[in-house]
């Protein structure tokens, strides 16, 4: 069975989690956050997420672990069947990620110390996003789903980029980046309506108090002596 590394707190072990409940996969979560040297074995940059397959080899990189899971788990696809549209859906999930979340999460540890980021980093962001803006609104079809007809995996991976964008943009940026793409916001609401994103935002609050004695103890232990 496959194991899955990290704490449900985190927006990119939930693309993964995510997308294997949608594909009905069996696995088990192993909880372990970012300051465990232990995850330097199953991640070598010792991010989350990782995975640890049926065949005992660990994977991390939440884009490389959906492409394979797809590739070893078919029978209920979240990729088109055409390389095309395959790349398409990739397109998206990589935009997202490069023109979205990573700007966004620049903004976290002001977030979480309740600081106000400093304004050339904010202006840094806002460039950022502003690329990813209009890139985005040529990309997403919203006809029901992001890359058209059937969910795939760009739903999911946008779908938890959304929570990073959402938090930091509103409240360092003051900025309601998803209401700068039309159909954005709608697409947002639905996907968070799923059995599936209700239980893994159940289970992002219940691991929230245990997330943040984590991080105070990582923001305490930065602070200059
Ligand atoms: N590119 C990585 C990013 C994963 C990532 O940034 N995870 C965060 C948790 S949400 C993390 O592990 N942060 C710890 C760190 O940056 O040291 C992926 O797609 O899996």
């Amino acid at each position: 069975m496959i194991t899955l590394h990290g704490f449900p707190t985190s927006n990119y072990y939930n693309i993964v989690k995510h997308a294997l409940l949608y594909k009905e996969i069996p696995f088990q979560e192993h909880l372990i956050f970012t300051d465990n040297d232990k995850l330097l074995a199953v991640s070598p940059v010792g991010k989350v997420p990782a995975i640890t397959t049926d065949e005992g080899v660990t994977l991390s990189e939440s884009s490389v672990i959906c492409d394979f899971i797809e590739e070893a788990y078919p029978d209920i696809p979240l990729y088109p069947e055409s390389a095309t549209e395959r790349a398409i859906v990739r397109q998206i999930m990589k935009i997202a990620e490069l023109y979205f979340e990573l700007p966004s999460r620049r903004l976290i540890p002001y977030v979480f110390s309740g600081t106000q980021a400093p304004d050339t980093l904010k202006q840094e962001v806002r460039q950022v996003l502003a690329r990813g803006i209009p890139a985005l609104n040529q990309l997403c079809q919203f006809s029901p789903w992001i890359a058209g007809k059937a969910l795939t995996m760009a739903d999911i991976y946008m779908h938890y980029v959304n929570v990073v964008v959402i938090g930091c943009a509103s409240t360092q940026l003051d900025w309601d980046v998803l209401a700068e793409i039309p159909g954005m916001k709608e697409w947002n609401k639905t996907m968070t309506q799923s059995d599936i994103a209700q239980k893994i935002e159940a289970d992002r609050v219940a691991n929230m108090p245990e997330f943040m004695t984590h991080i105070k103890a990582q923001i305490q232990a930065a602070q200059p002596k």
